[in-house]
Order: structure tokens, then sequence, then C-alpha cells
């Protein structure tokens, strides 16, 4: 169901290099899963997120037993076959979901009661629905059922007996997604979610309780939730190494391409972020230099690409020869300016081609350089780059 085999680990950091082997494949570890909420990672075919170098991407329990339903992807044998992706997928289990619906839903022990977005039928989520759709989908990391704690409701930031409260019902949601997972015979992996809120104690009982539960691998929920930079940063600096090293550990949700780096070196695996994408389809460009804005007038009639480093199809075209070296196949910030002024599809197609390129590369970066032993200097560099602008 799961191998997880440590390779080398940073002697400076808490960062690590690992191979996980799935059930529809490898996964070289850390790893960037691009989302795909509805079965579809947004504007981009499966065979470019091959050619791109994605490993693994997600999608979503909840969003996919809305539409297109279970009955559906029986039929299709799971989600792999469903949306045409053959390597490895992972299924978050619609706790953060049902979060993000606000006042629509109601929350007790046994699970969560909401009206479905699509059609208003009422519904009800329970861990043991959610290890059921799981195994339908057929997803090779199936994540347990969770609250995600939130930082702060309606102006009022969680208490600490608040996020206790809540924490423990995510405790007694992982054990009964553990027992209907093994009563499904569900052959994938389940992973277990560490939550707690911002306090270190809450997080180490959390993560004690899961650890004696056994789980192939821990995900650290509840972070970027909205809290401010520095109590994100003081969980993710707290959490991920106290977890067993020879497990994989998911920072879920998890972010920019500093907090990217910051998660590694606090010895994260895996990540998974709408930014790369999402943003893609506001004109938001990620780029080695730092970020740019494909609507601001300065770019109207710039011929260069964005980034003139970069290998993806928008700043290389088709020969990858990248616009530095000589390749001269890239589109130029002008005529991405120009898509995005005419809200043409191909603008917000291309930035997101370029956005994933960069956070697929940014991992294989980290890789190669934890590989070659020499991650310090590539987190000096990589600071360096980001600030200089593009
Ligand atoms: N729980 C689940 N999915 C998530 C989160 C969580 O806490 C987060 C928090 N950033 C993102 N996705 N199940
Ligand atoms: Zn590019």
């Amino acid at each position: 169901m799961l191998q997880f085999e440590l390779l080398t680990q940073d002697p400076a950091s808490h960062a690590r290099r690992a191979r996980l082997v799935l059930r529809h494949g490898v996964v070289q570890t850390p790893v960037f899963m691009p989302v795909g909420t509805y079965g579809t990672v947004k504007g981009v075919m499966p065979r470019s997120l091959h050619e791109m170098g994605a490993q693994i991407i997600l999608g979503n329990t909840f969003h996919l037993w809305m539409r297109p339903g279970l009955d559906v992807l029986q039929g299709f044998g799971g989600l792999h076959g469903f949306e045409n992706w053959h390597k490895p997928i992972l299924t978050d289990s619609g706790g953060f979901q049902v979060w993000s619906l606000g006042e629509m839903r109601k929350i007790s022990e046994e699970g969560v009661k909401f009206a479905s977005p699509v059609n208003g039928d009422r519904l009800f989520l329970t861990p043991e629905v959610s290890m059921q759709i799981q195994t339908v989908l057929n997803s090779d990391i199936v994540m347990q059922f969770d609250e995600c704690t939130p930082y702060e409701t309606k102006g009022h930031v969680t208490t600490e007996r608040e996020a206790r409260a809540s924490m423990e019902l995510s405790l007694r949601w992982a054990r009964r997604c553990q027992a209907e997972f093994a009563r499904l015979q569900n052959p994938n992996a389940l992973f277990g979610i560490v939550q707690g809120g911002m306090f270190e104690h809450l997080r180490q009982e959390s993560l004690e309780a899961l650890v004696a539960m056994d789980f192939p691998g821990y995900a650290v929920g509840g972070v970027s939730v909205g809290e401010p930079k520095e109590d994100m940063q003081r969980i993710t600096a707290h959490t991920p190494h106290r977890l067993p090293a020879h497990k994989p550990r998911y920072l879920m949700g998890v972010g920019t391409p500093e907090d990217l780096v910051f998660g590694v070196q606090q010895g994260v695996d895996m990540f998974d972020c709408v930014m790369p994408t999402r943003n893609a389809r506001n004109g938001h460009y990620f780029t080695r230099f730092g970020d740019l804005k494909i609507r601001n007038a300065r770019h109207k009639a710039d011929p260069r690409p964005i980034d003139e480093t970069c290998t993806c199809h928008a700043c290389a075209g088709s020969s990858g020869v990248p616009w530095a070296e000589g390749g001269r196949e890239g589109f130029s910030r002008a005529y991405l300016h120009h898509l995005d002024r005419c809200g043409e599809m191909l603008g917000p197609m291309l930035a997101t081609v370029h956005n994933l390129h960069y956070y697929l590369n940014l991992m294989a970066e980290m890789r190669a350089a934890l590989d070659a032993g020499a991650f310090g200097e590539f987190v000096r560099r990589f600071h360096e780059d980001r600030a200089r602008g593009v």
C-alpha cells in the first residue's frame, strides 16, 4: 500500500530526501501536489501535467461526491480512469471543504450536516461516509475526516479550550476513519491529520495520539487558515520534525514559494496549494526573481518572456530553450498582457502552466540540492534570487 524510503538528510536542518512508493507509482520527495478539486487541475491537460513533472495530484471527496457522484465514479473504477490521470492521487477528506461552507453547516459528534451547495439536498458527511467515498475514488492516499480548527470566527480568535475540543473531536474521528478504512479493506494508505490550532502543547498531544494509532503517514492541518505569518511559521517549525522520521509528512494547503522552502527546512515531505493555479487565473505569475502581475500597464509592449531562465511552455515555447540561452519561442509579456486584457482563455492556461512549472521545478531543485549535499547553499540563493525582482 505504501513504502517510504529515506534517501538523505540535510545535516543543518530537518530537510530530507525520500522516495514514496504508492499503488499508482513512485513519488520523489519533497514534492508539490497540484490541486485538482473537481477531477481536473483547472485548464491543464493530464499530458501537460506529466510533461511538467507532476508526480501526484489532489482530488476532493466533497466536490466529487456532489458531482458527478459516486455511481458515475464507480462505473470508471475510481478517479484515475474518470479523469484520465494514471499516476498517484491523494484525496482530501471533505473536512476542510465543509469548514469552508461557513454558516451553511452543523457539526456534531457524529459528523457534519449541510445543504448541498449544488442542489440544496440535505447531506450528512461523517468519518465513515468520507472513507466510503474515498474507497470508491480509489485514491492512493486517503485523508482522515477531520475538523480544521479555524484561526478565528467572525473576529473571535479560537481559544485554547475551543482548539482542544476541536482537536479531540478530530482524534475521535481519526479512530472511526481507521476502523471504517479497515472494514472496507481499502488497499491504499490512510493518513492521520494533526490539529491543535496555534497551541504547541495541543499539537503535541494530537501528534502523540495519532502516532500511537500507527498511520502510514501524517499531515499537519489547521495552518494557513488566516493566522499571522509568525503563528504559521511557529506551528510549521514545531510539528513536522516531531512526527516519525520513517513516515511521510504532509503540510496541508501551503503555500507561497517561501513557505515551501521553509516547510522543507522543517522536515515536510509533501505540500499542496491552490496558489499557483488560482493566482494564475488572476494574472499573478510566480518566478525565480519574484512575482509579476501581468495586468500592469508596464508589460504592454515588453517583448521579454515572464522569466528568461524558465523552460516552461509559456516562457520557452515548444523548443524548451529558455530566452536567456537564445531560444525565442516563448510568449512575450506583451502578448500575455494582451490575452489578459481581452479575457482570452489562453491567458490563464499559460499562466497556470508557468506557475505549476515554477512550483514543480522549485521542488526538483530542492531535491537535487539535497542529493548534492548543498541544501544550505540552495536556500541562500533562493532568497537572493527572489529578492532581485522581475
Ligand atoms: N484539513 C483537511 N484539509 C485541509 C486542511 C485541514 O486542516 C487545510 C489547512 N490548511 C488545508 N486542507 N482535511
Ligand atoms: Zn515559465
